[in-house]
């Protein structure tokens, strides 16, 4: 399960935010932890469709970590997690939150500079002055991180990051910019050009804590349209490079996120091994084919369904049959 840490300047709205996602509320002095079911619209027709017993949805973890981006430990909290959603203040007195973006990156930009510097140091001691790929992974980083480059973008190849990996470099996270936003809001044009995410986190969290018609009457009278769970999910799960597939049968209707690019034997793989293991071939078909032709049935009939080999590249909304042999 992909964990996904909020990060941002002292009261910029993280702890709000968490509570508007996760409906849970996140109290002061340790870092708060919950998971939510990633909501998908397809789960349902497909369950619907094929008479599943239950819905299966994927999952995410949201941590919420006390105090602002300079809390040291707070951020070692945040070098565990997969990606980061940076909350920025837009709401309050005198929001600035292009200039508190660049505030928060240049934070963590330094966070990862001083661990580092202190990892090379031992590293060169280890190595008693000689070169070693360890060496050579963590003065690249450096290099990086001093010319003010977050390490996702230094250009550092697959061994360097592997060498840098033990140390949860903050940089080298897939990054998403969610936008707190306030009351009656839009995304500032500025954040909306570079793929941030507006949540109106405060009304959100209220609306969290009410029966869901006192909620919905809330969030209209707000003018709050689309929750942002969603939205942010879907922001992290490209940040993530993540596509989805789904499962459908009698006894769940599943939705399964992997790698962009992952193969169908791969992505057996993470239903359980031994599909991966036994992996023979896989009948695909996607979503939108499965529902226009009615069932999955209906679809092998019509000739709808494909037979692919392990090396098929699985794309976003098929819709995955497996059949494997061990
Ligand atoms: N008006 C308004 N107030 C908000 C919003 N989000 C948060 N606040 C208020 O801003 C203050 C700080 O919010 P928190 O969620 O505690 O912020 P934080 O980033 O978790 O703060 P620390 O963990 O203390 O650094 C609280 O008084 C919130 O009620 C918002 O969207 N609109
Ligand atoms: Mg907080």
């Amino acid at each position: 399960m992909k964990e996904i840490g909020l990060v941002g300047m002292p009261f910029s709205g993280r702890s709000t935010l968490f509570t508007a996602l996760t409906r849970v509320g996140s109290h002061g002095g340790r870092a708060n932890v919950a998971v939510v079911p990633v909501p998908d619209p397809r789960l349902e027709v497909l369950a619907r469709i094929e008479r599943s017993a239950r819905v299966v949805p994927a999952q995410v973890r949201f941590v919420d970590v006390p105090g602002g981006v300079s809390s040291a430990q707070g951020l070692a909290r945040l070098r565990e997690v997969d990606a980061l959603a940076v909350v920025l203040r837009c709401f309050g007195t005198e929001p600035r939150p292009a200039e508190e973006l660049a505030e928060v990156r240049a934070e963590l930009l330094l966070a990862d500079l001083i661990v580092i510097e202190q990892a090379l140091e031992r590293a060169l001691k280890r190595a008693r002055g000689a070169e070693s790929p360890e060496v050579r992974a963590l003065a690249a980083a450096r290099a990086a991180l001093e010319a003010g480059t977050p390490l996702r973008a230094a250009g550092l190849d697959d061994e360097a990051h592997h060498a840098l990996r033990a140390l949860g470099p903050l940089t080298a996270k897939p990054e998403v910019v969610v936008a707190n936003l306030a009351e009656h809001a839009e995304l500032p044009e500025e954040l909306a050009a570079q793929g941030a995410v507006g949540v109106s986190a405060a009304i959100e969290a209220e609306a969290a804590e009410l029966d869901p018609a006192e909620a919905a009457a809330l969030l209209e009278a707000f003018g709050v349209r689309e929750p942002g769970l969603p939205r942010v999910i879907a922001a992290c799960y490209r940040a993530l490079d993540l596509v989805t597939f789904l499962t459908t049968g009698e006894d769940e209707t599943r939705a399964w996120p992997v790698r962009r690019g992952a193969r169908a034997a791969e992505a057996a793989g993470t239903i359980h091994s031994d599909l991966q293991r036994g992996f023979i071939r896989a009948e695909v078909i996607a979503y939108e084919d499965l529902v226009a032709a009615g069932s999955l049935d209906a679809a092998r009939s019509a000739g709808r369904v494909r037979i692919e080999g392990k090396d098929y590249v699985v794309q976003e909304g098929d819709v995955l049959h497996v059949r494997f042999a061990v």
